[in-house]
């Protein structure tokens, strides 16, 4: 096989590894695990954010019902904490973010949460009824926490 040939044939096997690759799109479980990582960034910023200490509970009687098991507290937390972020990132308080809301967050979710096929459309995705805004529940739905 001459030379050239094999080069030619190495060069578009490289090619088309490459195109595969920006090409890969966001499975199910792409999208769980950008999810939780997505979640994990906002959690991070919400802990750093200066807020209220909550009221303490030490001393409180025993036989009071405990909100229970971790999961459900898990729950909360993130509904809280993607709650939190909305509200920052909806800085005319009109109940939806826009283009001007959204665009830091555009680039910090490309540049930092993985997988990155998830994140390249991420906010498209979120605009479920293409009107160019991110409602709250759209904001809910997408990130796969059900604030109802
Ligand atoms: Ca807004
Ligand atoms: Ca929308």
């Amino acid at each position: 096989m001459p030379i050239l040939t094999l080069i030619y044939l190495s060069l578009s096997m490289f090619v088309s590894y490459f195109i595969f690759r920006t090409e890969k799109s966001c499975t199910g479980s792409d999208r769980s695990a950008f999810n939780s990582n997505l979640i994990v960034l906002f959690s991070e910023e919400y802990d750093r954010f200066p807020k209220p200490s909550p009221p303490s509970y030490r001393g409180a009687p025993r036989d009071l019902p405990i909100v229970s098991e971790s999961d459900a507290l898990l729950d909360t937390e993130e509904k809280r904490v993607i709650e939190w972020k909305f509200s920052e990132l909806d800085t005319n308080k009109d109940n939806a973010l826009r283009s001007p809301e959204i665009r830091d967050l555009r680039d910090l979710v490309k540049k930092l949460v993985r997988p990155k096929a998830c994140a390249k459309d991420f906010l498209q995705y979120c605009d479920l009824n293409e009107d160019e805004g991110i409602e709250r529940d759209e904001w809910s739905v997408c990130l796969g926490v059900d604030l109802h």
